[in-house]
């Protein structure tokens, strides 16, 4: 649902009768993206051919604790996932360099906002990954 001023009047006019789960997810503000699995196409964001695996989901970091160990021609549960109550959630794929985010190679990532599941490659630093992850009210 596109947030114009006609779906405001339309919006303000329903507060009193009833909400469709379009309008009630505007007013609560929130969606939700879980990132279900990466697989690994080239793992060469590091020297040694293994990938460590972290994301993040705008600005918070996951999995940088435990990062996904992934080598070409792997797949992995990505066990990522968050609300997000703007607009957009924006994700980034990065490989961990020592122990911490400071350094971290940023593979790629994308931006979305749509319900549904989906299927994204991102590629850089070396890698090549597919990252399938679905979007919900
Ligand atoms: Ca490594």
């Amino acid at each position: 649902m596109t947030f114009s001023k006609y779906n405001l009047n339309v919006l303000s006019e329903s507060l009193f009768t009833e909400l469709t789960t379009d309008q009630a997810q505007m007013l609560e503000g929130g969606k939700r993206i879980d990132i279900l699995t990466v697989r690994c196409i080239k793992a060469g964001a590091d020297s040694d051919g293994t990938d460590e695996l972290f994301f993040t989901i705008n600005g918070q970091n996951f999995r940088l604790g435990n990062p996904i160990s992934i080598r070409t021609g792997g797949v992995a549960n990505a066990g990522a996932g968050t609300t997000f109550s703007g607009n957009t959630a924006n994700v980034g794929l990065f490989e961990k360099d020592g122990n911490s985010a400071i350094g971290a190679n940023f593979i790629g990532g994308f931006i979305d906002s749509v319900n549904g599941t989906r299927t994204r490659r991102v590629s850089g630093a070396g890698s090549v990954y597919e990252v399938t992850y679905k979007v919900t009210n």
